[in-house]
């Protein structure tokens, strides 16, 4: 079963996932989108209660920097909510979700067997392990902000997309191209709600939709108590990356909304937030998905 109370293994959590797909057939399906380096299933939830092609999508992928524990268990919260709380029926109404609870399962599982701080895939260079997935994507890729050194945290790949956790969530937003409204990449840490452009400090066309739309999280948030995020253009508040996924969704793919949500810290060095945090930031943070929901069921 789903537990809040600790952070979950990659194989509990898939076999979370598949339960669920067995015991709520009407609602949730789970699809093996692809596998890692490693050969495990990379999963995704389907939570939907119709069979209209056009509904909007909201996406969601977490877990693509491995240490980022936090980021997988919001899906897993998300995911739970959504299915098991029957008050939120409502919310796959007029509505589909898709989410990917662990985007990156090789590195995930290189956390807890070995080194906690790990950020990259898995993948075997000439010296060096793993790229940053996060700076793998393909739209201005191995530009400013990220690195041709394999060794880097932040090394961009051999070319774009030559990661498979990569390549997977890339296929499956251009198969919902047309109907994936809304994009968030969850991560951690500092409280940040980040939209585009990040390759560089420019602003998309719909700045002004992606700020207001960023507001209603923020305020949904602090409104049951939790902590305040910075709502902003990603290079403007962080400096540039390029090779990031919300890029590529909103520019490569051409989603309406993407962002990167990256949720509170903790611990000595802010990804390793104490177990006992865990429902506390993901039920603050649900509030602000509810209201990323409102929104796109008012507007699409
Ligand atoms: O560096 C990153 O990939 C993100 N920070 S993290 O600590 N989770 O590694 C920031 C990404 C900022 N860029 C975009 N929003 N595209
Ligand atoms: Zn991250």
């Amino acid at each position: 079963n789903v537990t809040f109370t600790e952070f979950m293994r990659h194989e509990e959590i898939n076999a979370y996932l598949l339960r669920l797909a067995q015991d709520y057939p009407d609602i949730v399906t789970a699809e093996v989108i692809g596998q890692s380096f490693e050969g495990r299933d990379l999963l995704l939830v389907k939570i939907s209660n119709g069979t209209d092609a056009n509904r909007p999508i909201i996406f969601a992928d977490a877990g693509i920097h491995a240490r980022e524990w936090i980021a997988p268990s919001m899906a897993l919260y998300i995911i739970n909510q959504l299915v098991e709380n029957p008050d939120n029926a409502n919310m796959y109404q007029n509505v589909d979700w898709a989410l990917i609870p662990v985007a990156n399962p090789d590195g995930y599982e290189f956390t807890h067997t070995d080194t906690r701080m790990w950020r990259k895939t898995r993948s075997p260079g000439t010296i060096c392990y793993g790229a940053d997935p996060n700076r793998n994507f393909g739209y201005h890729w191995g530009e400013s902000g990220s690195s041709s050194w394999q060794c880097s945290e932040i090394f961009y790949g051999r070319h774009s997309f030559s990661e498979v956790e990569t390549q997977a969530i890339r296929d499956y937003m251009l198969g919902y191209a047309d109907t994936i409204k809304l994009y968030i990449a969850i991560h951690s840490y500092g409280n940040w709600v980040l939209y585009p452009w990040s390759y560089a400090s420019a602003f998309p066309d719909n700045a002004d939709e992606h700020q207001t739309v960023g507001e209603l999280f923020n305020d949904a948030v602090v409104a049951v108590g939790g902590s305040n995020y910075t709502v902003g253009n990603s290079a403007q508040l962080l400096g540039t990356s390029a090779g990031c996924s919300d890029d590529y969704a909103l520019g490569g793919v051409g989603v309406n909304l993407a962002y990167t949500l990256e949720l509170p810290g903790g611990g000595s060095g802010g990804f390793d937030l104490p177990a006992e945090d865990i429902q506390t930031v993901v039920e603050q943070a649900w509030s602000g998905w509810q209201a990323f929901h409102r929104y796109v069921e008012d507007t699409y």
